[in-house]
């Protein structure tokens, strides 16, 4: 047997949650988990440079297979020497395999027991992904973490479509490990399917487990459910999990959201939410979401967040940041997402110290009720 591309350690569990204290050994540096991915959707975490992404504390971003398949093709990528060196980023970058794309873009899509045919977005020609096709395009681009081809049917879809589902993501997962040709240097993950439904949650785990993936994503939520619909299943589905790999809850990065799944037993996340709301002039506060654009912060010449130590914040004041938003220039969407990044990145920061402090819902309480969310 050979070594696998990573490696986890479990440094940790806390004592009255079980969160667990972590690290994984990539071939592109240690980090310590639980942690936040920022989203580089097409090779570029938006509006952000590498140097940038270093110094506020990311150790590894999420790319899309879906979206560096059609432009710029994943042999111009396998040309420049694969991701990292193509976009000049030596940290942890894992990939996500494009079938959740292919779901939420395309159109007039056609699901077969082969693979997924569908018109592309961007040009509307008939395109065809399948578990081998998706593996193939992942060793190209030549991330540590790779996700398995899976199918993340609609949250409220029928039990038995589901089911159906969860069989045909199992076997889609069975043909990428398959067809994966570097599995000493990249990592592979299962991704865990279900919906709702705590047996087919067990039998997709079930499934996977057996398989033997260095790793286990839980897919399928953060699709529209409630928080509590989420949080019920992340309670019946990280026990189903081996202890010594991680765990990675695919698409999920509101602050609520990280601190209730690193408690129900998760190591890593991802989500465009920072960056996309900071786009639209949005910044994640101590305080809660701030709409930096709005008339109300015409003269305010405090920082986006009284607690922040960002460069944003220790530089710039809101008034500034609002006029560079008002006039549409650049530098104020850079200010903002180093702030919303730096944000998520050091309340992971936090999360951890508590769980090496074993006060997690200590934790939890102070930050929601700051925030000003519910902490029920
Ligand atoms: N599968 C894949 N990518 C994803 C998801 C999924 O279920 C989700 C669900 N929130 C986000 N990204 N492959
Ligand atoms: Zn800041």
């Amino acid at each position: 047997m050979s070594e696998p591309a990573i490696k986890y350690r479990l440094i940790k569990k806390e004592k009255h949650t079980g969160a667990r204290l972590g690290e994984i050994i990539t071939p592109h540096g240690t980090f310590p988990t639980p942690i936040f991915m920022p989203v580089g959707t097409q090779a570029t975490v938006k509006a952000m440079s590498p140097e940038e992404l270093d110094e506020l504390g990311a150790d590894i971003i999420l790319s899309n297979t879906y979206h560096l398949w059609l432009r710029p093709g994943e042999n111009l990528v396998r040309e420049a020497g694969g991701l990292h060196k193509f976009m000049n980023w030596h940290k942890g970058i894992l990939t996500d395999s494009g079938g959740f794309q292919v779901f939420s873009l395309a159109e007039l899509r056609n699901i077969t027991e082969e693979g997924v045919h569908f018109k592309n977005h961007l040009n509307g020609h008939q395109m065809f992904l399948s578990p081998e096709k998706a593996i193939h395009i992942e060793n190209a681009l030549g991330a540590d973490i790779m996700m398995s081809f899976d199918e993340c049917p609609p949250f409220f879809e029928s039990y038995d479509y589901i089911k159906k589902s969860v069989e045909r993501t199992s076997r889609w997962a069975e043909r990428g490990l398959k067809a994966h040709q570097n599995p000493e240097t990249q990592a592979l993950f299962g991704i865990v399917q279900g919906g709702g439904h705590k047996d087919l949650r067990q039998q997709s785990a079930r499934d996977l487990v057996a398989m033997d993936f260095p790793g286990y994503s839980i897919g399928g939520l953060s699709v529209g459910e409630s928080k509590a619909e989420m949080n019920h299943v992340l309670d019946f589905t990280t026990p189903l999990l081996p202890e010594n790999k991680p765990r990675y809850l695919m698409g999920v990065g509101s602050p609520d959201a990280l601190i209730d799944g690193v408690i129900r037993g998760v190591d890593m996340f991802d989500c465009v939410l920072p960056t996309r709301i900071a786009r639209n002039g949005t910044c994640m506060t101590s305080h809660g979401r701030l709409v930096v654009k709005n008339a109300q912060y015409e003269h305010d010449f405090s920082p986006i967040d009284d607690q922040c130590d960002c460069y944003a914040c220790r530089n710039y004041t809101r008034a500034y940041v609002r006029h560079l938003l008002k006039v549409n220039e650049t530098m104020g969407i850079r200010l903002t997402s180093y702030h919303n990044l730096y944000f998520l990145t050091h309340l992971m920061q936090r999360i951890r110290q508590a769980i090496l402090d074993d006060n997690l819902l200590e934790f939890r309480e102070d930050f929601f009720d700051q925030y000003g969310l519910n902490v029920q």
